[in-house]
């Protein structure tokens, strides 16, 4: 498989991330990425390679220039802040009221994010750059005709950031801006299969019939993003039919995860599409500390092979999964299945 990798992900590393008023140790580490790729150097059959800097115009196609602008300054100022300025900026305060307004640094902190996981760091621009350049570098290939699939591995993750916020993590939404590339040639399908509702592709085609967008996910019931990713979300306008939520119940294994992406393989194939869009995660694997999930490393392979089953062109990005010990067997297993 060709891989794209993200030069600029290590510098973000944040220290913790705000579950319930504390500061708890950070899933999303930069060890996620070094363990994947090693598990793959181990596997062979991989090339890596490093994508030329997209322009912020190329990102907004998909985001508000504004919040663009934002996360750059922001990391700028960051990287400025001297003595007892703290190095981090974690939102405190979220729109609210009839007409909600957004003036000076800490309202614009909740303007721009939706939760207490996502902050922002001096490092986190360049890192959520890098992470867009290796998507859109992905989709030229695929564009071109030169690759028919390619893996982005990067983080941090994208699929829960929206057109104007950040939030799970993720900050550019890398499965959004390479859809949106491929729209340009045909009918695209992004399929999420990580363990948590892709909400931002949701949000952002939501109203488009020439993008279909599929996520097998936890109930959000009780599992985060909770307020989207229920089975009624179905879009709206052009885009009515075009949303699909498929929920699965925590505990799930493999008798009740087969049947639902068997669905939401059947729902791509109706679609008939010209290119796969597949935000991967790792965190449905039994051994998560945050998916709920039990699916075994082996049964990887068989997810990949399913998707393969499709014969369209793919970029696959790398979005949630935090068990260091198997995320890298797990994204092995699953290339080897799809290749
Ligand atoms: C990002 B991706 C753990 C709370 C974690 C945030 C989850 C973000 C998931 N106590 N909440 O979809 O893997
Ligand atoms: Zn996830």
């Amino acid at each position: 498989m060709r891989v794209i990798l993200n030069p600029k992900h290590e510098a973000h590393a944040p220290p913790g991330e705000i579950e319930n008023g504390l500061l708890i140790p950070c899933y999303e580490c930069p060890a996620r990425l070094t363990v994947i790729r090693t598990a793959l150097e181990t596997a062979g059959g991989h090339t890596f390679e490093e994508p030329p800097v997209c322009s912020e115009d190329a990102i907004a196609t998909i985001h508000d220039p504004a919040y663009i602008t934002y996360l750059r300054e922001t990391a700028a100022e960051i990287r400025r802040a001297r003595g007892s300025t703290p190095k981090v900026q974690f939102p405190t305060v979220f729109p609210y009221g009839p007409n909600p307004r957004a003036g000076g640094n800490r309202a614009l902190r909740g303007r721009f994010c939706f939760d207490t996981y996502t902050p922002i760091l001096g490092a986190t621009f360049a890192a959520a750059l890098g992470g867009a350049s290796a998507s859109l570098h992905a989709a030229e290939l695929v564009a071109a005709g030169t690759a028919r699939q390619v893996y982005v591995l990067t983080r941090p993750p994208g699929h829960h950031a929206e057109r104007d916020r950040c939030g799970g993590y993720c900050y550019f939404n890398h499965a959004a801006l390479v859809a949106e590339r491929l729209s340009k040639l045909g009918r695209v399908a992004i399929l999420d299969i990580d363990v948590h509702h892709g909400n931002g592709a949701q949000h952002l085609f939501y109203e488009r019939g020439d993008v279909l967008t599929v996520s097998v996910h936890g109930d959000p019931a009780g599992l985060y993003p909770f307020f989207s990713g229920y089975a009624d979300e179905t879009g709206t306008g052009a885009g009515l039919g075009a949303n699909v939520n498929l929920l699965l119940q925590p505990g799930t294994g493999v008798k009740e995860y087969r049947p639902a992406l068997f669905a939401a393989l059947d729902a791509v194939r109706t679609f008939a599409p010209a290119f796969l869009v597949l935000p991967f995660g790792a965190d449905t694997h039994e051994a998560d500390p945050i998916g709920g999930f039990k699916l075994p490393t082996p049964f990887f392979r068989e997810m990949g092979a399913a998707v393969r089953e499709l014969g369209l062109p793919t970029v696959t990005t790398q979005e949630g999964g935090y068990n260091l010990d198997v995320i890298g067997p797990c994204i092995a297993e699953f290339l080897k299945g799809f290749e």
